[in-house]
């Protein structure tokens, strides 16, 4: 269920680098970037979905666990590699959990911050996915 992207690394005697390009390895135009950072691992995040918002999300540094519900099944990744995004659809549900305290967690989102497009009850989250 949960779709994993693998970032190509140019990499050399330097070091590395990773490009993200909206419409080329980002399979949306991205509108926005936000990263979370900070985090305690018993401080859990998320707990919502998004009626139209498309996002890829990745660990630049540390890593968390991204678990995604699609109404019917629940599946939990670990991100934990600068190169390993995570593409977080609309209409599921996602909760961020047992972050590192190092933990740089990236989201490219497809839209402007808008609050209205949250649902942050999981009962009627599943009575809007089950229709
Ligand atoms: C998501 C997961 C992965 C803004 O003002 N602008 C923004 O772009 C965002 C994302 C948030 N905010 C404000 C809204 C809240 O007052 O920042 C505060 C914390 O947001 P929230 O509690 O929604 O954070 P998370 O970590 O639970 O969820 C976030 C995103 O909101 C969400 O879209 O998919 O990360």
């Amino acid at each position: 269920m949960a779709k994993l992207i693998y970032f190509d690394v140019v990499g050399d005697n330097r070091g590395n680098l990773i490009s993200l390009e909206g419409l080329k390895n980002i399979p949306f135009e991205i509108k926005r970037v936000y990263y979370i950072y900070g985090v305690s691992d018993k401080e859990p995040r998320g707990f919502h979905a998004h009626k139209e918002l498309k996002q890829v999300a990745f660990c630049i540094s540390g890593s968390c666990e991204m678990l995604l519900d699609d109404g019917e099944r629940r599946e939990s990744v670990l991100l934990n590699n600068p190169n390993i995004g995570v593409f977080i659809g609309s209409m599921t549900w996602r909760e961020m959990h047992n972050f590192s305290k190092d933990c740089v967690l990236v989201v490219l989102a497809s839209e402007y911050y808008n609050e209205d497009d949250y649902i942050r009850d999981y009962d009627i989250y599943k009575k809007m996915v089950e229709r």
